[in-house]
């Protein structure tokens, strides 16, 4: 019953976000729903968040205090997983002088940016063990892959296409809104052909096309932010995995208490 009130509760509020959300740039607003929430663990500093396997796979920053950690999607009834003494599937902290960044997982292993260190950090997914590092040029923001291509932002209006052999940089590309550009691109998530991008202190997600840069479309999620209390000005929207087997976005931000399950229409 309890459940039941609350899945109501969120179909209502996802009725008023598709009615009331502004879109912010030329692109058009996508409507979304909201299909669920669950706690977030609120110590982490949110850089990149992946799915594979109902597993989160997230990184979260600071200097002296970054780590990447695996944990279950399903939380039960009731969890209080999101207490800090409750434990991740796995954890593996960083060396001190690594500001962790971006994640994405492509066969097996996860790649993880590193902020101005310029240094990619090579995982295995299973264990989270350490296995290589490889080194790039400029600063490391987001990070996905279309399979392909590693893909990463370094919080300007360009995105970098690397090799995933030997992250050898392969080409650039510029995003853009009707001409104008967008900066500040962080978080990423490749989905349906397109990239989903944050905006670094913006509650917006835009929607680009891998092959002209060109946003076709944003989500508006102020609405998630605004069913919180975030009393630090870093606690910014920061986190999107697909999530194949619920069909949506996980959306979640840097020190956020909550995750949110979303699905955009069309
Ligand atoms: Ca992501």
């Amino acid at each position: 019953m309890k459940q039941l009130v609350k899945t109501l509760a969120l179909l209502c509020m996802s009725l008023w976000l598709i009615a009331m959300s502004p879109g912010s740039g030329a692109a058009p607003t996508i409507p979304y729903k909201i299909i669920t929430e669950r706690t977030h663990k609120p110590t982490l500093f949110t850089q990149g968040l992946q799915i594979e396997n109902d597993q989160f796979y997230e990184s979260s920053g600071l200097y002296g205090k970054s780590l990447l950690v695996s944990y279950p999607v399903e939380e039960p009834e009731g969890s209080t997983w999101a207490r800090l003494s409750a434990p991740f599937t796995h954890k593996q902290p960083l060396p001190e002088r690594f500001f962790a960044e971006g994640l994405t997982l492509l066969d097996d292993k996860l790649y993880l940016l590193t902020w101005k260190e310029g240094t990619l950090l090579v995982y295995d997914k299973t264990t989270l063990h350490y296995q290589k590092s490889l080194g790039y040029t400029g600063e490391g923001w987001g990070l996905t892959t279309d399979g392909e291509y590693l893909i990463r932002s370094d919080g300007s209006d360009t995105l970098f296409f690397h090799a995933p052999q030997d992250f050898r940089l392969e080409k650039t590309m510029k995003v853009q809104d009707q001409g104008k550009a967008i900066t500040r691109i962080n978080e990423l998530e490749y989905h349906a052909g397109f990239i989903w991008a944050n905006i670094w202190h913006e509650d917006r997600i835009i929607r680009i096309d891998p092959n002209t840069g060109d946003a076709t479309g944003e989500l508006v999620l102020s609405a998630l932010r605004n069913t919180m209390k975030l009393n630090n000005p870093e606690q910014v929207l920061n986190g999107i995995a697909w999530d194949e087997k619920r069909n949506g976005f996980w959306i979640t931000g840097k020190l956020w208490p909550k995750m949110f399950l979303i699905q955009p229409g069309d």
